[in-house]
C-alpha cells in the first residue's frame, strides 16, 4: 500500500488530494490537509477518480471503427491512418477542410495545452475551434481591449472584498471558474464572517443565492440593462473614484443615457429603487467587486456584460486594488508567453465562410461549425479532430451537429470514452487516466485568489502500451507533416525538439525561470503539498491609458437599447450546474449517478398551475429548435416565467459508456446554434424562449 501527492484535475478549484494505492488498484482518494491551499477540501468528485480510473469501459487502447464494429489497432498503424486521411484531405480540398475542437478537459492538462499549440499550428486550418465560445470568450475579449491582452485576467479578491457582486455564476456549485478558490462555503462564509457582503443576481436562487445576505431575481440575458443603469447611477451621482488613466468617459456617459434604472427595471425584473440602491451600495463599500461567469458570458449580450462588469468594478476604484478584482502575478507569466506567441488577443481579422462570425485568435466560435460542415464550396469542413471534447452533447443545436458529425469523412478523436461525438470517430486514441500523468495547472495558478505553486508527479506510472498526451499529440503532428511531404517549416522544427527532450516540464520550467518568481521545476517538487506565495498584489496593470469608449462596446450598447422594447418571452430555459457532474462526462461512474435523477425541469409552481402541470409529472418541453420530455421538480427558486434543466445529459445507448447510457436528455438539443451574442459570436445558452406542456 502506498500514497500519493496529488491535484484534483477536474475543475478549476486544484484541490489537493492524497491517493492510496495497493498493488494496482486505487483505493481511496482523500483531501490533503496539507495542502495549503484547499486545507483538505475536496468535493464528492475526486474520489470518483478512482471509478474513473478503473472504469471497464474506459478505452485503453486506440480503436478504429468499420460501420458499428471497433476493433484495436496499434499506435503506429493508428498514427499512420490518422495522418494518411488528414494529409489526403487537405491535399484535395484545402486546409481549412480539416478543423479541430478541443473541450474543457485541456484546460486542465498542461501537456496536452502545449501539445495542442504545436498541432494546430502544424495543420495549418481556419477551422480551429474549442469550448472557449460556449464559455469564456466574452471574458478573455474584454480583457483583451481593455488591458491589451487576453491573458490579462484579473480574479475577486475574495480574502479581502468587503461586497461581493455576484451575476451569473454559483460557484457553490462549479467551485469558481475563472477563479480558482477550493472550497467556496468556508471562503464565502468568511467574507460575511469578517462583515462583508455577498450578493446575488440569479434567476434562480442558487445555492450560492442562499449563502449570501442578498439575492435578486433577474430576467435572463438582462444583466447588460442592470449593469448599464448602476453604471448610469454611479456617474450621475458623481460616485466614481478610478485610479487608472481614462478616457472616452464622455462617450461612455452619453451611450449609457437611455438606461436608466425606472427605464431598464421592467425588462430586467428588479425594481428601479433596488438597482440605485444596489449601485449606491457597491460604490460606497470599502472595496468591492463585481463578478460574473457562465451566466453572464453566454447570453445574448454576453461580451457587453463582460464589459461592463469591468467598467463597474474600474470606475468604482476596485479594479487592481486590494479587496476588488485583482490581476494575479503567477510563477509561469501567461500574459508575457501570450505576447511571446503573438496572441495578446487578435480579434475579427478575418470571418467565417458560412455565417460570417468573427475570429478570435485564429479561432472560430463553434456556432459557426455545423454551418461550416453543411455548406458546399471551397473551406468546407469535411474532417475534424476532436480532443478532449464532446461537441455533440455540449454545443447547441445538438441534434444537427449529431447528423453532421455522422457524415464527415475522417473524425479521429482522442478521448478514453466513447461518447455522443466520439462513437462518430472513425479512429480514437485513448489518452492516459488523471492517475497516470503529472499535474501543473498552468491556467489556474494564474486564476488563483491567493498566488500558489504546485507540481505533481503522476501517481501511477503509464500502463504498458499507453502513451501520455505529450506523445499522442506530437506523434499525430509528425504523422500529418510527413504525410504532408516532410517536417519542413515551424511544425518541423518545434518537433524536432519534442524529438529531442523538450519535454512539457522543461518548457514550464523555462518559463518559470523566466517568470517573477525564483523558482523551477526542481525547486516545486520540493514542496510536494504545494506552496502559498501569499495573497495577490495590487498595481499589476501596466501603464496604459484605458479607453472607456472603444466603438465596439459603445455600438453594442445601441443593440442593447433595441431591447429595451422587445417583449420578455413567456418563458425562458436556462441552466443547472449539480455538484457530481461535470459537463457530458462523469456520467459513467456509478457513485456519481446514484441516487434520485438530477437531470429534471425546475419550474415555479405558478408556471406550473397556469398549464395544468402536476409535481412529477413529464413534460414536453419545445423550441423552435427541438423538443424532448423529461420530469418536472416544482421549486420556486426558479424565477416565474424561468425554467431551468441540466446540461451534459442523455448520453446515446451505443456510446460504449454502459452506467452512463439512457439517463437524462440533452438540453443542447433545444438550444438553437444561431443563437449567438452578436459582438463576439459566442454561444447563448441562457434565456432561450421555451414552451412547456403536459406530455
Ligand atoms: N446547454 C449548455 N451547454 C453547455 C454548458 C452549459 O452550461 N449549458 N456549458 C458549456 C461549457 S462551460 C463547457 S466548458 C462545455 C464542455 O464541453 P466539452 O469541453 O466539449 O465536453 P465535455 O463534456 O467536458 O467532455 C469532455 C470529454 O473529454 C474527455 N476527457 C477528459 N479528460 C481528458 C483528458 O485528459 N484528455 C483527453 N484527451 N480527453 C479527456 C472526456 O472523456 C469527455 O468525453 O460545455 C458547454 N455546454
Ligand atoms: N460540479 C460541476 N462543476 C463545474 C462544472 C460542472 O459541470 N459541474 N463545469 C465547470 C465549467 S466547464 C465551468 S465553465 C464552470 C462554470 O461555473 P459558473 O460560472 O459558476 O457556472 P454555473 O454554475 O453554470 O452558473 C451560472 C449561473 O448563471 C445563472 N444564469 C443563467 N442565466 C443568467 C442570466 O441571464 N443572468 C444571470 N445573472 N444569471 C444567469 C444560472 O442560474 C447559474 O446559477 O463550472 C465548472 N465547474
Ligand atoms: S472542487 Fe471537487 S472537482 Fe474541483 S478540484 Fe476540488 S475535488 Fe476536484
Ligand atoms: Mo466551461
Amino acid at each position: 500500500m502506498s500514497t500519493h501527492i496529488s491535484t484534483c484535475p477536474l475543475c478549476e478549484a486544484t484541490c489537493g488530494i492524497i491517493v492510496t494505492v495497493d498493488g494496482d488498484q486505487v483505493t481511496a482518494v482523500r483531501g490533503d490537509a496539507d495542502d495549503p491551499f484547499s486545507q483538505g477540501y475536496i468535493c464528492p468528485k475526486a474520489p470518483a477518480l478512482v471509478g474513473l480510473h478503473h472504469d471497464p469501459d474506459r478505452i485503453r487502447q486506440p480503436l478504429v471503427r468499420d460501420g458499428d464494429t471497433w476493433t484495436p489497432i496499434s499506435w503506429d498503424a493508428a498514427f499512420t491512418l490518422a495522418g494518411e486521411r488528414i494529409a489526403a484531405i487537405q491535399a484535395e480540398h484545402g486546409r481549412d477542410a480539416v478543423g479541430m475542437y478541443f473541450g474543457n478537459p485541456t484546460a486542465h492538462n498542461y501537456a496536452a495545452l502545449l501539445g495542442l499549440l504545436i498541432f494546430q499550428k502544424a495543420l495549418g486550418s481556419r477551422n480551429n475551434y474549442s469550448s472557449a465560445s460556449v464559455d469564456a470568450l466574452p471574458r478573455t475579449l474584454v480583457s483583451a481591449h481593455l488591458y491589451g491582452n487576453q491573458a490579462k485576467l484579473w480574479v475577486p479578491d475574495l480574502e479581502r472584498t468587503r461586497f461581493l457582486l455576484v451575476l451569473g455564476a454559483n460557484p457553490m456549485v462549479s467551485n469558481g471558474s475563472v477563479m480558482t478558490a477550493p472550497n467556496m462555503r468556508k471562503r464565502l462564509r468568511a467574507l460575511r464572517a469578517r462583515g462583508g457582503r455577498l450578493v446575488v443576481i440569479d434567476p434562480r436562487r442558487t445555492e450560492t443565492a442562499r449563502e449570501a445576505d442578498a439575492h435578486h431575481f433577474i430576467r435572463p440575458g438582462t444583466d447588460a440593462l442592470l449593469l448599464a443603469a448602476m453604471l448610469q447611477i454611479v456617474l450621475r451621482e458623481g460616485l466614481a473614484t478610478p485610479h487608472q488613466p481614462l478616457e472616452g468617459l464622455a462617450g461612455l456617459r452619453a451611450a449609457l443615457a437611455p438606461f436608466s434604472p425606472t427605464r431598464v427595471a421592467d425588462a430586467v425584473g428588479m425594481s428601479a429603487a433596488a438597482i440605485a440602491g444596489l449601485a449606491r451600495d457597491f460604490a460606497a463599500a470599502e472595496s468591492a467587486v463585481c463578478y460574473g461567469r457562465l451566466g453572464t458570458c453566454t447570453q445574448r449580450f454576453g461580451a457587453l456584460t463582460t464589459w461592463l462588469i469591468d467598467l463597474l468594478n474600474l470606475l468604482t476604484g476596485n479594479l487592481d486594488r486590494i479587496g476588488g478584482a485583482m490581476f494575479p502575478n503567477p510563477a509561469v507569466d501567461l500574459a508575457k508567453l501570450a505576447e511571446r506567441l503573438k496572441v495578446p488577443g487578435d480579434f475579427d481579422r478575418w470571418r467565417s465562410r458560412v455565417g460570417g462570425l468573427p475570429e478570435f485568435n485564429g479561432e472560430l466560435p463553434v456556432a459557426a461549425m455545423a454551418d461550416e460542415m453543411e455548406t458546399p464550396g471551397e473551406g468546407q469542413l469535411r474532417a475534424m479532430v476532436v480532443y478532449a471534447g464532446n461537441p455533440v452533447r455540449s454545443l447547441p443545436d445538438s441534434e444537427r451537429l449529431d447528423r453532421l458529425f455522422g457524415q464527415l469523412d475522417f473524425v479521429v478523436a482522442v478521448d478514453f470514452y466513447r461518447n455522443a461525438t466520439t462513437r462518430h470517430a472513425h479512429l480514437i486514441l485513448p489518452p492516459p487516466s488523471p492517475l497516470e500523468r503529472e499535474h501543473f495547472a498552468l491556467l489556474f495558478h494564474a486564476l488563483s485568489v491567493r498566488e500558489t505553486l504546485k507540481f505533481c508527479e503522476p501517481v501511477l506510472p503509464l500502463p504498458a502500451g499507453q502513451l501520455d498526451d505529450w506523445t499522442i499529440l506530437g506523434r499525430l503532428t509528425s504523422a500529418v507533416l510527413r504525410h504532408r511531404g516532410g517536417l519542413k517549416g515551424w511544425g518541423g522544427s518545434a518537433l524536432a525538439r519534442m524529438g529531442r527532450g523538450l519535454s512539457p516540464r522543461r518548457i514550464i520550467d523555462l518559463m518559470m525561470r523566466a517568470g517573477p518568481h525564483p523558482y523551477t521545476v526542481g525547486k516545486v517538487r520540493k514542496h510536494p503539498h504545494g506552496l502559498d506565495l501569499g495573497p495577490l498584489s495590487a498595481d499589476r496593470l501596466p501603464d496604459r491609458v484605458i479607453d472607456l469608449a472603444q466603438p465596439i462596446f459603445i455600438h453594442d450598447l445601441t443593440r442593447l437599447a433595441a431591447r429595451l422594447d422587445e417583449p420578455t418571452p413567456a418563458l425562458q430555459l436556462i441552466g443547472r450546474r449539480t455538484l457530481r457532474s461535470m459537463n457530458s462526462w462523469l456520467h459513467n461512474v456509478p457513485k456519481l449517478v446514484s441516487g434520485s435523477p438530477r437531470c429534471t425541469l425546475r419550474m415555479h409552481p405558478n408556471d406550473a398551475e397556469a398549464r395544468g402541470i402536476a409535481a412529477g409529472a413529464v413534460v414536453s418541453v419545445s423550441t423552435r429548435t427541438g423538443a424532448l420530455k423529461v420530469a418536472v421538480e416544482l421549486s420556486d427558486e426558479v424565477m416565474p416565467g424561468v425554467v431551468s434543466l441540466p446540461h451534459g445529459w442523455g448520453h446515446p445507448a451505443d456510446s460504449g459508456q454502459r452506467v452512463a447510457a439512457a439517463r437524462g436528455v440533452n438540453i443542447n438539443a433545444l438550444l438553437d446554434d444561431a443563437a449567438v451574442d452578436a459582438l463576439s459570436g459566442a454561444s447563448v445558452l441562457s434565456g432561450i424562449e421555451v414552451r412547456v406542456r403536459p406530455a
